[in-house]
């Protein structure tokens, strides 16, 4: 018979050097640049340009995350047969285009989950249980943790 395949869970001295500090480093949603439901696509490329993030989350007026977008999905949208169509970037709103399918976390305790899930994705959106943005952890704060981790003094060594 097969066996399962057991994961190994996060090293307990990996944990303990991270304390509760995900929920700590998270960049906070107000921080955090965005676009809104019912933006067209010409303000969602200006917002991008000029915040220089490559992806960005959607939300609503009341902060709830919807999606995710990007240059390259507008890019794509606007994409015609012989030509980039550019008058689409008025017409066209960016839940038309967005990302909808992505992993998020609610529980930013749960390390071995945003570890593995941030292999794959540069950020996480973080929110509540009625899917209220509450900021992101992204790549770069896990790797200023392990890097953290890399360089502590080892217990007993001298
Ligand atoms: O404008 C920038 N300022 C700083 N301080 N760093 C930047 C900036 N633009 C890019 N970077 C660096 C970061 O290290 O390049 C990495 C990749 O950026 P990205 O993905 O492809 O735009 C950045 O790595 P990161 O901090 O681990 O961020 C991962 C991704 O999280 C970014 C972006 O999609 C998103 N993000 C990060 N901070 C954000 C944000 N989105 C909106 N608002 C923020 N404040």
């Amino acid at each position: 018979m097969k066996r399962k395949r057991e994961i190994p869970m996060i090293s307990e001295q990996f944990n303990d050097l991270l304390g509760n500090s995900l929920e700590e480093s998270m960049i906070t949603a107000e921080k955090v640049a965005h676009v809104q439901i019912g933006n067209n696509l010409e303000h969602a490329l200006l917002v991008l340009t000029k915040c220089g993030y490559s992806v960005i989350p959607v939300l609503d007026f009341e902060y709830k995350l919807h999606g995710l977008i990007s240059a390259a999905m507008i890019t794509d949208a606007i994409l015609g047969l012989e030509r980039i169509e550019y008058e689409k970037l008025g017409e066209l709103k960016v839940e038309e285009v967005m990302q909808t399918d992505f992993p998020i976390i609610e529980d930013t305790s749960n390390k071995e989950k945003i570890f593995r899930l941030l292999v794959d994705q540069p950020f996480l959106c973080v929110v509540d249980q009625v899917r209220e943005f509450k900021g992101i952890i992204t790549r770069r704060i896990i790797l200023k943790q392990v890097n953290r981790f890399i360089h502590s003094p080892v217990e007993g060594s001298k």
